[in-house]
């Protein structure tokens, strides 16, 4: 079934010029960009879009970094996107990251991990609505 989801890529992975490199292997799996735009986000915009995490107590060092530079936004479409978008970035823990995922090739670290993906249908309207 053709799905919309939200990606985003986080400001290490602008700071480290990946920005080809995500775009790259989202499109090599059929994954298609209907809307893309760099945005510096605020500290109100960083916070909605991990509100789930609020009160935990990696949230101020997890909004800290969101916003310590420019990001990439994106809207994209394809086969299962909310699935695909996942299995191309790879695991949220760094033990289970796969060589060949995003996060497997590029990043040892949970916090600065270069892109994000929404994780479920609900994620992934609440997260094109903030951003689209
Ligand atoms: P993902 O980014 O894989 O969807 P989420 O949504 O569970 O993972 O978490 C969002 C971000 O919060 C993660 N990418 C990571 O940077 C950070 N995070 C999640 N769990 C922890 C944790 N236990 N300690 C520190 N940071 C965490």
């Amino acid at each position: 079934m053709i799905e919309e989801t939200f990606v985003m890529i986080k400001p290490d992975g602008v700071r480290r010029n990946l920005i080809g490199e995500v775009v790259k292997r989202l499109e090599q799996k059929l994954m298609t960009i209907v809307d893309i735009r760099m945005e510096h986000l605020d500290q109100g915009k960083a916070e909605k879009l991990y509100e789930m995490h609020k009160g935990k107590d990696f949230f101020d060092m997890l909004i800290e970094y969101t916003i310590s530079g420019p990001v990439v936004l994106m809207k994209i479409q394809g086969e299962e996107a909310i699935m695909n978008c996942r299995i191309v970035i790879g695991e949220t823990y760094p033990e289970k990251r796969k060589a060949g995922s995003i996060r497997g090739d590029f990043s040892p670290y949970l916090t600065e991990n270069l892109v994000h993906a929404a994780s479920s249908k609900q994620d992934a309207k609440r997260e094109l609505e903030l951003f689209f």
